[in-house]
């Protein structure tokens, strides 16, 4: 079962469950509550889940995920959540990061280290859903999209769902200098996420999931890039530990566990650039790319 965030024609903002390819609103229109809900009391509140898809639909679920239901638009699965992010988790991640740094050695460290690297990316201001624009820094000269498996995390900790993250990154500023990873990390419309949260199930294996990734540019694909949620060196639990370590997150988290796919040295994103991203049983992510608008409207 999925739980999405949706616009609907009358403009209000509601969450609705996906069951069997179709999608149904629920009354509720906060999705902390439902985090919270599904944290403490998950069966009872997987009942009411359910019972809203005893109703009429709302649309196909891959309408919506198209982008093409005239009923509603699916909307970034987070509201008061902040996402955080996990770095240098997958080989591929190290090794190019490694080399975008001229061999620093503090990609290596980390790699093998029993902390992880958590950093802030953004909060709901800055995160776009599925089928909208992300921003590729104006002042950078080499961007990458990091797609991502992104935990849904209840306020005690625990996992509750997964859906899709581009940590979208400036390479040449990260590789600069390490300490300018906040500037090629977080400015405006620099994460997507979505296209919905997926209810963690016994039934699902989060850490054997394949992760796609397709660029396209004028409709021809310039890169695709494969890998799978297995070859991360880390569990979900032990990142979601660390992030929870002394921090409180009241309304939840969003944890993004890092890239497994990196384009080759002389790739960079264009603006128009359409990028998508799929993971079976999550779903499909895609965005299309902008510059951003650099210092226009800086006091
Ligand atoms: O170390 C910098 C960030 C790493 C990252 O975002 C990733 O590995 O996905
Ligand atoms: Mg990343």
């Amino acid at each position: 079962m999925r739980i999405c965030r949706v616009t609907t024609l009358s403009n209000s903002m509601r969450i609705a469950v996906e069951a069997e390819g179709q999608c149904y609103l629920t009354d509720e229109d906060s999705l902390t509550a439902v985090l919270s809900a599904l944290e403490v009391d998950p069966e009872a509140t997987r009942t009411l889940l359910v019972e809203a898809t005893h109703g009429r639909p709302l649309a196909t679920w891959s309408d919506l995920e198209e982008g093409i239901a005239s009923e509603a638009q699916l909307l970034a699965p987070l509201d008061e959540q902040e996402v955080w992010a996990s770095g240098v988790t997958y080989e591929r991640s190290m090794q190019a990061r490694e080399d975008e740094s001229q061999g620093s050695g503090i990609y290596d460290r980390v790699y093998v280290a029993p902390r992880p690297e958590l950093f802030f990316k953004a909060g709901a201001t800055r995160v776009v859903g599925t089928n909208d624009v992300l921003y590729i820094r104006s002042d950078a000269s080499w961007s990458v999209p990091e797609p991502e498996l992104a935990l849904a995390i209840g306020p005690r900790g625990t996992i509750l769902g997964y859906t899709i993250g581009n940590d979208v990154s400036s390479r040449d500023i990260e590789g600069e200098n390490p300490l300018y990873l906040p500037q090629a990390k977080v400015y405006a419309r620099c994460c997507g996420l979505g296209p919905a949260i997926t209810l963690a199930a016994s039934d699902l294996n989060a850490h054997d999931l394949p992760i796609a990734l397709t660029i396209t540019r004028g409709g021809v694909p310039v890169f695709r890039g494969e890998t799978s949620t297995n070859r991360i060196r880390r569990t979900f639990e032990d990142l979601a530990r660390y992030l929870f370590r002394d921090n409180l997150f009241p309304n939840g988290v969003v944890l993004l566990t890092g890239t497994g796919i990196v384009p080759p040295d002389n790739f960079t994103l264009g603006p128009r650039d359409s990028v998508e991203i799929m993971i079976p049983h999550i779903g499909r992510l895609r965005h299309r790319i902008e510059r951003g608008p650099g210092d226009h409207g800086a006091a």
